[in-house]
């Protein structure tokens, strides 16, 4: 079993290399890949750089190239629903793309033939990582997770997404990596601790809060490969 565990921004993924501390280095289709070994696990670990092009190339070399089999994304997000603060976990129940808009055919927003507005995450995934935070004492939110190219910093365009999507949350690749995994039958899980309000401070608080945040994710991100580990050696 190889597992792929993919972030955006080098920030999002260095707190798991530095756990791993020892691992491969490959360059691939101008990203880095890191191979280790963990718990008996094989892992492969990289950063796709932002928005929904990169990370779909990412999830696609993840799998195809590297033979991932499941996905785990780690990240910041920036909050819709009022009820989470910087630092709070969401898992994604399912995620949709805020900013596909072929509407002017009659289709609604996030839609396109023969794709859906929703790709649903997967449920032993998000199931696990109830048990995940049990055992850590955190609290996780479930919830809807819209994706788009755009950094949001603005009140009224986050209450739309909110509104159309019933999103809790909002970020650039999610949903992208969604796509990808579900078109290629693997199984992944979209966490994300939240980094800012995703209003007019939005930025201050990204750069204030994404490391933080990014390491609150991470944590629990690998607290998931354990309890995938330990699932696969009962089977
Ligand atoms: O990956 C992008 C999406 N992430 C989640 C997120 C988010 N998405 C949309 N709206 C919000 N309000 C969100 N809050 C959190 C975070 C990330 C946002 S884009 C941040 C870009 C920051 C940056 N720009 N230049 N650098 C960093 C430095 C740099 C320079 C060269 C190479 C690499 C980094």
């Amino acid at each position: 079993m190889k597992i792929a565990i993919m972030g955006a921004m080098p920030e999002e993924i260095a707190p798991i290399l530095e756990k791993l501390k020892d691992y491969k280095t490959t360059n691939y289709a101008g990203n880095k890949y890191y191979e280790a070994t963990y718990n008996g696990i094989e892992l492969v670990i990289a950063y796709s750089k932002i928005g929904k092009v990169f990370s779909a190339l990412t999830a696609s070399t993840m799998i195809e190239h590297f033979g991932a089999e499941k996905l785990l994304f780690s990240g910041v997000a920036g909050a819709v629903s009022p009820k989470l603060k910087v630092g709070d976990l969401i898992v994604a129940t399912k995620l949709a793309q805020h900013d596909l808009d072929i509407t002017a055919f009659g289709h609604p927003f996030g839609f396109v033939p023969e794709g859906s507005v929703f790709v649903e995450a997967n449920k032993a995934l998000i199931e696990m990582s109830k048990q995940v935070a049990k055992e850590m004492g955190k609290s996780v939110v479930e919830g809807i997770i819209a994706t788009g190219d755009q950094f949001v910093a603005n009140e009224e365009r986050k209450n739309w997404i909110g509104s159309t999507f019933e999103a809790d949350a909002l970020e650039m690749e999610g949903g992208s990596v969604a796509v990808v995994c579900d078109a290629l039958g693997v199984d992944f899980f979209i966490l994300r601790a939240i980094s800012d309000a995703a209003d007019m401070d939005a930025s201050f608080s990204f750069d204030e809060f994404l490391e933080t945040s990014a390491i609150e994710s991470a944590e629990f991100v690998m607290k998931m490969v354990d309890k995938i580990v330990l699932s696969l050696n009962k089977n």
